[in-house]
């Protein structure tokens, strides 16, 4: 079954905020951001906007009734700067007109006037700075110290990996419209409807209960809508609720990418120890993550870092730390993969030095430690499965990568200055919030008297499917055809006290939810059908629009059962929760079993680069991924696909670079996403007789996984790199941008050492 959204959105037919239809008496709100990465307010005169034509009011953080605080985990964070600004791009006013241009104009003819103060924007910097979001966490098994002693190799190293800007279509936006008295609607592009209600409730001074939220579907969101959909919500809401006139705003892509946060960059130190064969004895790492001027979910995003950190290895002794350091650029926030994707490239960059020190191929190192069933990670929980294995084995198989190898051997011999490279790459992804208590979603299912089906559900399309696969988990569980049923608006009067749609885990979850509920009215039915027909409820099912009673088709179809059932004055609607059982964690001991399970894959990626110029093709991606019994192939395997290339972007051509806390890379001419050209072959290929008993219908979660797998991008363009420069130190420092490789490649002949590529190399891009 197909994903429904996908022919209204070819013919351009569905709703995003900006879509909508105006309403009437409808006002723009635009904001006026901070210029300057840190300094005091001296002086704000709002007078200049306040005269504009058409101008109906302008907003300081005076103004806010509630609390002008939309912090989550840490509430350090004002919707409007008070006294002082912390980053570039950090909200000060709101001005509200007529048109957006009018509101911007506004917006423009503001007077502020700035002391700077000295920023810091390196996370090194800060923590040396005593600089931190939260105290710094460090999980550790077995025993680190003393495993030094019995390795053979012990290797150290440095690995950076960049920022990543989410370039959802649809930039931030929300609509709200006053309601009777002080209530309020918010259409927000939010992933998360609850956090949205929670905050604009507390920054308006008002209860959850007046406030509805509503959301049809994002034009993509990629975690960059978990936390920071809400302020611009606040802002709109702020207006409208002064006002009493509905209010729009829709960030510009170019506001979007200067105001709001992206993937955290990555400054990390690694140490791993190994025996002679290649058996990893011990690691440790310690990650400075740059988490901007406030928390958001920066703390969240370096916990599922330390669960990362040994990526799809088993590893003995293990102590990871991670520091979280407050910086004066906007604040980081979740991208798919949720820290998980930093920590992995650490691992591998770790053993892809191992084996140069060692003289044997990366994937030796790899094979020889993929965690098998029954292995503990550091964090105590062990794995369910062999799956890490059998998809690294089923690869090696399925796409002949012995032969590749020998293939990119022989051209490389016979080509001089353009050179091939492969590289293998296993991602083991846990699946649940790494907060317990967010691990609960719900459903709310009507069966109307026409035998048409409705479910409201707490997740949120994202263009991921997941109504799709709503739609999927429901006409299995009720046995009707899929053309009955429509999946809502994830709305918080229908559904309340969401978790963000996030952590791979919404389709998990909320179909968990429908299916309890489907039940539940399916059960009701089942015995008005055992009276119809004169038997018992036992010899009932409903299959295919029709029921069958005693093995036999009966006469009895969907539509007049249920009518019957409403005559008799039976319940035709139902709400269910769903809370994922068993998942625990102690913070305390940093042990606990925190995922339901895991997700598993493997890739094998080869690479081409050009010698001369510094550029490079992706050339061709094969993997076996782990999709349990997928709910919907097709969805799975856009995402599969979808994630693979936004890592393939994130590790090669997409480099976000600041200089003084100002993005350089705020339009798409200086920032590089993958075009179509860029992108490989790619050969997806689901792990077979894959089975998962905890998830809905036997799938598991894919949103965040494949995107790991281009990791191996990176490693498989250092290949090729190494092909021409055999006696060059490899260097960890991410995005692989062709000029590292130029730099890599011939930097020596301007005197620059291997370490000082990074720097250089983004000096000449400036
Ligand atoms: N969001 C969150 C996430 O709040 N907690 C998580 O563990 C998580 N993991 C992945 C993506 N988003
Ligand atoms: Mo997320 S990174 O919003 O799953």
């Amino acid at each position: 079954m197909s994903n429904r959204e996908i022919a209204p959105h070819t013919r351009g037919e569905s709703m995003f905020v900006g879509d909508l239809p105006d309403p009437p008496g409808l006002l723009h709100a635009a904001v006026l951001a901070s210029p300057v990465p840190h300094a005091r307010i001296v002086r704000l005169d709002t007078t200049p906007a306040a005269e504009i034509d058409g101008v109906e009011c302008v907003l300081t953080a005076a103004d806010i009734p509630g609390e002008n605080q939309i912090g989550g985990i840490v509430h350090d964070e004002p919707l409007l700067a008070e006294g002082a600004v912390h980053f570039v791009g950090q909200p000060i006013v709101v001005t509200i007109a007529d048109t957006p241009r009018r509101a911007r104009e506004a917006a423009q003819a503001i007077v502020v006037e700035y002391d700077e103060l000295p920023g810091i924007f390196d996370p090194r910097q800060a923590a040396a700075a005593g600089s931190l979001i939260v105290p710094s966490r460090t999980f550790s098994s077995g025993n680190v110290d003393e495993a030094w002693a019995s390795c053979k190799v012990v290797v150290e190293g440095h690995a950076e990996s960049g920022g990543q800007e989410h370039l959802y279509l649809e930039t931030q936006a929300a609509l709200v419209v006053p309601q009777e008295g002080r209530r309020l609607r918010i259409v927000s592009s939010t992933q998360a409807p609850t956090a949205v209600q929670r905050i604009v409730a507390r920054v308006l001074g008002l209860s959850m209960n007046d406030l509805e939220v509503d959301v049809a579907r994002l034009g993509g969101a990629f975690g960059g809508k978990e936390d920071q959909a809400t302020p611009w919500a606040a802002i709109a809401a702020l207006a409208a609720s002064i006002l009493r006139r509905p209010v729009r705003i829709t960030l510009t892509r170019g506001e979007d990418n200067r105001m709001t946060g992206k993937r955290h960059p990555y400054s990390s130190d690694f140490k791993i120890g190994l025996d002679a064969e290649g058996r990893i004895l011990a690691y440790e790492a310690t990650y400075y993550q740059n988490a901007g001027a406030a928390a958001d979910l920066s703390p969240a995003i370096l916990e599922r870092s330390l669960f990362h950190a040994t990526g799809s290895y088993f590893v003995p002794n293990v102590r990871v730390t991670g520091l979280s350091c407050r910086t004066n650029l906007p604040p980081f926030t979740a991208f798919r993969g949720f820290g998980a994707p930093q920590a992995m490239f650490v691992m591998e960059s770790a053993i892809v030095r191992a084996a140069e020190v060692m003289g044997i191929p990366p994937k030796v190192i790899q094979q020889m430690n993929l965690i098998g069933e029954g292995d503990a990670f550091p964090y105590g929980q062990r794995a369910q499965e062999g799956n890490a294995r059998r998809a690294f084995n089923e690869v090696l198989e399925r796409y002949d990568v012995a032969s590749l190898e020998n293939e990119v051997a022989e051209f490389n011999l016979s080509h001089t200055l353009v050179k091939r490279g492969i590289a293998m790459m296993p991602v083991c992804f846990g699946i649940s919030f790494t907060s317990t208590f967010l691990n609960q979603a719900a459903a709310l299912v009507h069966v109307y008297t026409d035998g048409s089906v409705s479910i409201s559900t707490g997740a949120v399309e994202m263009g991921q499917g997941v109504n799709a696969k709503m739609l999927n988990v429901a006409a299995h569980s009720l046995g009707v055809d899929p053309e009955r049923i429509i999946v809502e608006t994830t709305n918080t009067l229908r559904v309340a006290n969401t978790s963000p749609t996030a952590a791979s885990s919404g389709a998990d979850m909320n179909g968990r939810a429908t299916e309890i509920a489907c039940r539940s009215i399916i059960e009701r039915l089942r015995k008005v059908a055992a009276e119809i027909l004169d038997t018992t409820v036992d010899q009932i099912t409903i299959v295919n629009d029709r029921v069958m009673a005693d093995g036999k088709t009966s006469e009895l179809k969907w539509e007049r059962l249920v009518s019957e059932a409403y005559l008799r004055r039976v319940s035709l609607s139902t709400q269910a929760h769903y809370a994922t059982p068993k998942i625990h964690f102690d913070r305390e001991t940093e042990k606990g079993e925190p995922f339901a399970y895991h997700a598993y894959g493997s890739a094998v990626v080869e690479a081409t680069v050009d010698c001369l110029r510094g550029t490079y093709t992706i050339d061709r991606v094969g993997t076996v991924h782990d999709a349990g019994r997928s709910l919907n192939p097709l969805v799975d395997m856009g995402q599969l696909e979808g994630g693979l290339v936004q890592g393939i972007g994130w590790m090669t051509v997409e480099e976000l670079l600041f200089a003084d806390g100002r993005n350089l890379t705020d339009t798409l001419s200086t920032y590089k996403i993958p075009d179509i050209l860029g992108v490989p072959e790619i050969e997806g290929h689901f792990l077979e007789d894959a089975d998962n008993p905890n998830a809905v219908m036997h799938s598991k979660a894919i949103g965040e996984p494949p995107f790991m797998y281009g990791i191996g991008a990176y490693f498989a363009i250092l290949d090729a790199m190494k092909a021409f420069r055999p006696d060059r130190k490899t260097f960890f420092h991410a995005p692989m941008t062709p000029e590292r490789v130029l730099m890599f490649l011939h930097g020596d002949r301007l005197q620059a050492s291997t370490e000082e590529i990074a720097e250089a190399a983004t000096v000449f891009q400036r």
